[in-house]
């Protein structure tokens, strides 16, 4: 039973606002956490949506300006679901508030960014977590065991792919995520900032890194320009696309490992393919968020004649966050990473430990980010100084 209660104010109702709302008010029906969520105030500037959001997500009430969600003296956690070029302003605030700050990723979208909001709640000396919530996956917590346990001997590879195709339609519209100034970057920082994050916390850090990033169709209809506009020319109806559709590079991890790495959204039939392998010198496993409940495992020991890898399906009770939902084999899904999150966090917080992932793992995801994009620039390896 929960001894204290801690209240949420959530910044963004779209769709990490509707995960977070969900993980908020479910985590206290799967998990005994010493610590309740009072979900206080959803914040949004559109006054009738967020309402909306409000009633539909069940919050207790609405702000339409994030300042007076930080200077609600009831509220505890400030929960920051926008689009990143408003991360880094709401939560130094926050953490100068003395609020605890969660934060969706990537946490900036440049590196003086991440690196601001890190010194913000490290001088604030507030708790802090980064919405990485592939890590909370059963099977990837299962890998993260095993890889701990040597299962896999000496790591040699780290290959990782995360595949959409939500945009490779070229009338699809010149939405936030497609213009560098709301967003930072394309799939870079979207989509690949969640494998860099999984083979940093699976395999460790990196040193070296080479990439390119690549734009495949650079102007797009602007928002609302896709309606019938009799008479409008082409200039007055399309934009600039200004970030990239596709991220590849390769790593050097300070163990040894070789890592390679592909972020797409033109990968044409690829929903939310977020897959990886990992070879090691006693075996392999490989993750794939399509077939979330699943962790293929190859025994590089088990006799000759007998090799080939297995299927486990994590959903034993005694696998990770697995036992807090049903019995072995009901499976569950995408929803319940953001809520072993939550969990995880509220559960750090109470024993004053740092929640994980946090903005440390935020920054050193954005150190990554940046060295890959310097790397497409100058097309030189580029060393993580
Ligand atoms: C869009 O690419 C997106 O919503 C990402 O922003 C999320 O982080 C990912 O979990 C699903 O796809």
């Amino acid at each position: 039973m929960a001894q204290r209660t801690l209240s949420v104010g959530l910044i963004g109702y779209q769709f990490m606002g509707k995960a977070h709302s969900n993980a908020y008010r479910q985590v206290g029906r799967y998990f005994d956490l010493p610590i309740g969520v009072r979900m206080k105030t959803i914040c949004g500037r559109n006054g009738a949506a967020v309402q909306a959001a409000a009633d539909k997500f069940g919050w207790e009430g609405i702000a339409t300006d994030w300042r007076s969600v930080i200077e609600d003296p009831e509220i505890d956690i400030v929960d920051i679901s926008t689009p990143g070029d408003s991360h880094a302003e709401i939560a130094i605030a926050a953490a100068q508030a003395g609020k605890t700050v969660f934060c969706e990723k990537p946490i900036g979208n440049t590196l003086a960014e991440a690196k601001a909001m890190l010194d913000a709640v490290n001088a604030a000396k507030v708790p802090h977590a980064v919405f990485h919530n592939y890590r909370k996956a059963p099977a990837v917590a299962l890998a993260k065991q095993m890889i701990a346990g040597g299962d896999l001997g000496t790591i040699y590879h780290f290959r990782a792919t995360y595949l959409q195709d939500w945009i490779a339609d070229p009338n699809f519209p010149l939405v936030w995520r497609l213009q560098k100034q709301h967003a930072g970057s394309g799939t870079h920082g979207d989509i690949g900032a969640h494998i860099i994050d999984l083979g940093r916390h699976l395999v460790g850090e990196m040193n070296e890194v080479v990439g390119c990033l690549h734009t495949f169709i650079k102007r797009r209809p602007l928002v609302g320009a896709t309606d019938d506009r009799l008479g409008a020319s082409a200039s007055e109806v399309m934009g600039d696309v200004t970030v990239d559709d596709a991220s590849m590079f390769l790593a050097r991890f300070e163990n040894g490992a070789l890592g390679t790495f592909e972020a797409s959204r033109f990968a044409v039939g690829r929903k939310n393919y977020n897959r990886f392998e990992i070879n090691g010198s006693r075996g392999s496993i490989a993750f794939n968020l399509e077939r979330m409940n699943e962790l293929e495992y190859f025994n590089n020991e088990d006799p000759s004649g007998k090799q080939g890898f297995r299927l486990i399906q994590v959903t034993e009770g005694n696998h990770p966050y697995a036992g807090q939902y049903w019995p072995v084999g009901h499976i569950i899904g995408y929803e319940h990473t953001f809520i072993n999150l939550v969990a995880d966090a509220l559960s750090a917080i109470d024993r004053g430990e740092l929640p994980s992932p946090n903005f440390i793992d935020g920054y050193e995801n954005q150190r990554v980010l940046d060295a890959v994009e310097r790397s497409s620039d100058t097309k030189q390896w580029v060393k993580l100084a």
